[in-house]
C-alpha cells in the first residue's frame, strides 16, 4: 500500500521550547480503492458515479458529502476517517457484524505535570474531505500553519484543517488527570454521516480506559469558536436566532511580523504577472467524463522523454494551450502553464463559483493572502445563497472585479501560507515573489480534482533552470519517476545548489 507519515522539517536553530512533548497526527479520509482506479472507471464510463466499484450497489445508498453551507467535496466514496492510520469502518446499512475496527491511537501523557503543555502537529493528508479537530475539555491554542507562525495565538474549541494544510496547536494538561479524554476528528458534513468520524485517546491514566468525556456544549450564551472556517457561518442559527458556533475564517489570522513581505502587502504594488484562475467544471458528454479544471482547461502533462527541467520550453510547446478559448466540445486538455521571470511579483485572483470546495496548494513558495471574499449565506440556515458580489465571471472564465466595490483592490488580509481552502462562492487574491526557480505545481488538493486536471504548472525563471541543472552530473531523469514526484524531488535537488 505504501507508506504514510509526517515529515517534519525543523528550523536550523530551535529556540527553547516550553513544551513537555509533541505528537504528530496525520489525519486522513479513507477509500477502499485508489483515486486512479476510480478515475479510470470514470473516464471509461463517461459518468461521475462509479457505483459498481462499491459494494453498495444502489445509487441512493451512496454517501454524498454536503457541507453545512451546502457545498460539496468530490464524487468519491469515503468510507472512514483515520488518525495516524487508525480508524473504524462500518457500514450503517449492512446487517450486524459488518463493522471492523482497529485499536485506537493513544497519545500517552501519563503523569503529565500540572500545567504541562504539549504540541500537536496536525496534518490533513487525506484526499477528499476537510477535517474538524477537537479534544474534549482541552481548548486548542493554534500558533502556526503550514510551518509559519501566527502573530497571535488563537484559542479555539475546534479547528478545521483543509486537505494539505498543517497546523501547530498547543494544549495544556487537564486539571482532572484521573481520566482519559476523547480526541475527535469530524467533517463539516451537514448530515452527520456516522462513517465520517474518527476518535483517538489522550491518555492520562496508566490503564487504557475508554474515555467517557463529552465535547463542550456549545450554546448561545457560551458559543464554541471554530477556526479556519471557509465560510462565515457554521450551520443554522438556534431557535432564538443566536449562534452556538462562531466561525473564525483565515481573515481572523495574521502572520507573524518576521514572515511578512511588506512589498507584497502594499495595495499600490503592480504585480508583474497577474492571472485569474477560476475553478471550473468542463461538462461531460456521452463519450467522455466531465472534469475539474482551472478556466475550463484541464492539465495534460508533457512527456517525460526529456526531463522537464532540462528543457522547460520544449515541455511548454508540446501540448501548448495557445491562450485558446474554451473547448468544451472536445474537452481536450493541454499543458496549462504560467510563466514568471526571476523576482517577478505574481498575483492570482482565485475564484470559486463551482459547487465544490477547493483546497489550493502551491509548491516551492509561500504566498501572501491579501484579500478574501466569502460567499453570501442565508443568515438563518447558514446555507449558500449567492457568490460573493465583488467578482463576476463570464462563461469563458474571464472574471472581473466589480468597479463599485473595493473587491480586488483593497487588501483585507496578511496571512502567509502555502495551502488554503476556497469555499463555494468565494474568492481570494494571493501574491508571491518568484524567487525559487523551477517548475512548480499550483493545484487543488482534492485528489480526484487534481487527477482530472485542476492544476497549473508555474515556470519560474526558466533561464536559470538549465544553468542550475547543468552543474549536476547525475542524470536527473533517474530521480524523476513521475511528474508530480519530479517536482518534489527536483526541488530538493535544486535546493542543494
Ligand atoms: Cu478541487
Amino acid at each position: 500500500m505504501g507508506l504514510l507519515g509526517g515529515f517534519i522539517v525543523h528550523p536550523r536553530t530551535v529556540t527553547t521550547r516550553e513544551e513537555h512533548g509533541e505528537f504528530v497526527l496525520v489525519l486522513n479520509d479513507w477509500q477502499h480503492f485508489y483515486t486512479s482506479e476510480q478515475h479510470q472507471v470514470l473516464m471509461a464510463s463517461g459518468q461521475f458515479y462509479p457505483n459498481s466499484m462499491e459494494s453498495l450497489t444502489q445509487p441512493s445508498n451512496i454517501d454524498y458529502f454536503e457541507a453545512v453551507d451546502g457545498s460539496r467535496a468530490a464524487e468519491a466514496l469515503v468510507t472512514s476517517i483515520l488518525i495516524n492510520g487508525r480508524g473504524q469502518y462500518f457500514d450503517p446499512r449492512a446487517a450486524n457484524n459488518s463493522s471492523s475496527t482497529t485499536p485506537f491511537e493513544y497519545l500517552n501523557i501519563i503523569s503529565a505535570p500540572n500545567n504541562a503543555t504539549y504540541r500537536l502537529r496536525l496534518i490533513n493528508g487525506g484526499s477528499v474531505l476537510s477535517l474538524k479537530f477537537s479534544i474534549d475539555v482541552h481548548p486548542l491554542t493554534v500558533i502556526a500553519s503550514d510551518g509559519i507562525p501566527f502573530a497571535q495565538p488563537l484559542i479555539v474549541d475546534q479547528l478545521i484543517i483543509g486537505l494539505g494544510e498543517r497546523y501547530d496547536v498547543l494544549i495544556k494538561a487537564a486539571t482532572d488527570k484521573t481520566r482519559n479524554y476523547w480526541m475527535r476528528v469530524d467533517t463539516m458534513d451537514k448530515n452527520n454521516n456516522p462513517r465520517w468520524h474518527a476518535r483517538a485517546i489522550l491518555q492520562y491514566m496508566s490503564n487504557t480506559t475508554i474515555p467517557t468525556t463529552q465535547p463542550r456544549n456549545c450554546t448561545a450564551t457560551q458559543p464554541c469558536l471554530i477556526l479556519n472556517c471557509p465560510f462565515a457561518q457554521y450551520g443554522p442559527k438556534l431557535n432564538d436566532n443566536a449562534m452556538s458556533l462562531i466561525c473564525l475564517t483565515p481573515q481572523n489570522i495574521t502572520t507573524h511580523e518576521d514572515y511578512l513581505d511588506r512589498g507584497l502587502l502594499n495595495e499600490t504594488v503592480v504585480p508583474n504577472v497577474r492571472k485569474t484562475l477560476q475553478m471550473t467544471m468542463v461538462e461531460g458528454t456521452d463519450e467522455r467524463a466531465a472534469f475539474e479544471s482551472f478556466n475550463y482547461i484541464g492539465m495534460q502533462y508533457p512527456s517525460m522523454d526529456i526531463p522537464i527541467l532540462y528543457d522547460a520550453r520544449h515541455a511548454r510547446e508540446q501540448f501548448a494551450c495557445f491562450n485558446r478559448s474554451l473547448d468544451t466540445n472536445t474537452g481536450d486538455k493541454c499543458y496549462h502553464t504560467v510563466m514568471a521571470r526571476y523576482n517577478d511579483v505574481v498575483e492570482f485572483l482565485l475564484v470559486n463559483h463551482d459547487d465544490d470546495q477547493h483546497p489550493l496548494h502551491l509548491h516551492g513558495s509561500y504566498f501572501h493572502i491579501v484579500e478574501q471574499g466569502l460567499a453570501v449565506l442565508n443568515s438563518t440556515t447558514g446555507e449558500f445563497l449567492a457568490n460573493n458580489p465583488n467578482v463576476d465571471c463570464n462563461e469563458h472564465a474571464e472574471c472581473k472585479c466589480i468597479e463599485t466595490t473595493e473587491g480586488c483592490k483593497k487588501n483585507n488580509m496578511r496571512l502567509v501560507k502555502d495551502t488554503i481552502q476556497l469555499s463555494k462562492g468565494g474568492y481570494m487574491r494571493i501574491r508571491f515573489r518568484a524567487t525559487n526557480p523551477g517548475i512548480w505545481l499550483f493545484h487543488c488538493h482534492t485528489e480526484p480534482h487534481l487527477s482530472r486536471g485542476m492544476v497549473i504548472a508555474l515556470h519560474i525563471a526558466e533561464d536559470r533552470l538549465f544553468q542550475s541543472i547543468a552543474s549536476h552530473s547525475t542524470n536527473i531523469a533517474d530521480h524523476c519517476i513521475s511528474i508530480v514526484l519530479a517536482f518534489a524531488f527536483c526541488f530538493i535537488y535544486l535546493a542543494t545548489d
